[in-house]
């Protein structure tokens, strides 16, 4: 694991004010000590805090594990009030079931944005919220009431946020944008849930990404900015504030956004394509008709246990090293014709290009003068190779007007959602894997 490396702190002298330049211009999390938050430090205990939300009903997720896993799914939602929410909460020992207090407004769809202002006004006179944006680049206010224990997944958001700590202690984990590749994620969330003893078998590269940790005491405010992935631990019985903003062009932000993290609009299509560039199913469509799914699923696995017995095991591998056949890159002997080598490496986009050589290159180490029979058969299966073929590359041309869009975003956003796309491509090729019969199924190759 890399070693973990502290947040930048700033002490405000006591009458010191934090303006937008303490924290807009940069581009990492900081943490604020001093400011001067208000009343809420001495008179948000729990008494008071069940006597003003009283019976207002609000939505938690309660879970019997300390480690919520949102793909999991390892929690409930349920509604209580907001006076039973801070009861159990601050009640609560480790190991009674955890609660956390979903940030949503008051449309019983949740579709509409929490406003502390509006909601919980009384509460929200208590609170001095630094003044770090303007006005109109508001998004949301949201209280985070948590049980002790309670850890929230690793996630990032596309607003930028500071969170407020009123009472407890927190601990934050954060993750830069540039290490999306290391943090197998699942949309927006990461899957490793243990990130202090992860599983580095199902989990290796996670060891490589760079993290930071901090801890907030109750009066800090941390800077967390957008598309930095975040993990929060509350030590205690735990209330914050968080505050969103917007802090690039409106009209690149998703208008059905409430929780302050959909994707940027330009960002959405590659998203999308990633989806769509291997089917799991054959299109039907001409080039592929009178294939049937079935066909399919039985093509793939004879061209992975040919590909295996190459000692080629991804799907990354199997598919391009189809790809090549079919494109007469790659010989039945394993000679690598350059300058067709050099046409099918321009078919890829630009971003992947570096990538679909490395490879191959392994392809021709692995590969090289050790095509027999079998690779023949991998050949005579040209209707599904083809198709797949097709699939990739008519993906990869979609990608690339995708990848396009990117532009759009400020560099260090399109290189994030860069490593995005990618991280879906290699999620659909890894399921054409999957696909793969086991090693005690290799004898079915010539069936
Ligand atoms: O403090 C928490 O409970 C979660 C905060 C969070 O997820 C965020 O700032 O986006």
């Amino acid at each position: 694991m890399q070693p973990t490396k502290p947040i930048d702190i700033i002490t405000l002298d006591s009458a010191q004010s934090v303006d937008e330049d303490v924290i807009c211009g940069r581009e990492e999390p900081v943490v604020i000590r001093g400011f001067n938050l208000g009343d809420c430090l001495t008179k948000w205990t729990p008494e008071y805090l069940r006597a003003k939300g009283s019976d207002k009903l609000v939505k938690v997720h309660r879970s019997p594990y300390k480690r919520l896993d949102f793909r999991r799914k390892n929690f409930a939602y349920e509604t209580v009030t907001f006076s039973d929410l801070v009861k159990h909460c601050s009640e609560g020992s480790e190991s009674k079931d955890y609660w956390y207090l979903r940030s949503l407004g008051e449309d019983p769809r949740g579709k509409d944005v929490s406003d502390l202002e509006k909601h919980f006004p009384d509460l929200f006179a208590d609170i001095c919220i630094p003044k770090v944006f303007d006005e109109e680049l508001f998004f949301s206010s949201v209280f985070r009431i948590t049980s002790p224990g309670l850890q929230l997944w690793t996630h990032y958001d596309t607003c930028h946020n500071i969170l407020i700590q009123v009472r407890g202690r927190k601990r934050v984990v954060f993750y830069p944008p540039s290490e999306a590749l290391n943090l197998y994620l699942d949309g927006d969330k990461s899957e490793v849930l243990d990130i202090d003893s992860p599983d580095l078998e199902a989990f290796p590269k996670f060891a490589l990404a760079t993290r930071y940790e901090t801890f907030l005491d109750e009066g800090d405010i941390v800077f967390i900015p957008a598309l930095w992935f975040h993990n929060i631990t509350a030590l205690d019985f735990s209330i914050s504030v968080n505050v969103f903003w917007k802090n690039l062009p409106l009209d690149l932000y998703d208008k059905k956004d409430t929780y302050g993290n959909k994707d940027f609009i330009p960002a959405q299509l590659p998203f999308t394509t990633g989806q769509f560039l291997l089917p799991a199913r054959v299109p039907d469509n001409s080039t592929c008709s009178g294939i049937t799914s079935n066909l399919f699923k039985r093509q793939l696995r004879r061209i992975s246990t040919c590909t295996r017995q190459l000692n080629l095991k991804g799907g990354h591998h199997c598919v391009l090293k189809c790809a090549m056949i079919m494109e007469g890159v790659l010989s039945k002997e394993g000679k690598i014709d350059q300058k067709l080598l050099d046409q099918f490496v321009d078919r890829f986009p630009d971003f992947l290009q570096q990538r679909v050589i490395q490879y191959i290159e392994r392809c021709r180490v692995v590969a090289a003068g050790k095509l027999d029979h079998k690779e023949k058969s991998c050949k005579s299966y040209e209707p599904l190779s083809r198709c797949i073929t097709d699939a990739v590359f008519n993906g990869f041309r979609t990608l690339d007007k995708a990848a396009g869009q990117l532009k759009n975003l400020p560099p260090t956003y399109e290189d994030f959602y860069l490593r995005r796309m990618i991280i879906s491509l290699e999620n659909r090729l890894s399921k054409i894997s999957a696909l793969a019969p086991r090693d005690n199924n290799v004898h079915n190759e010539q069936d």
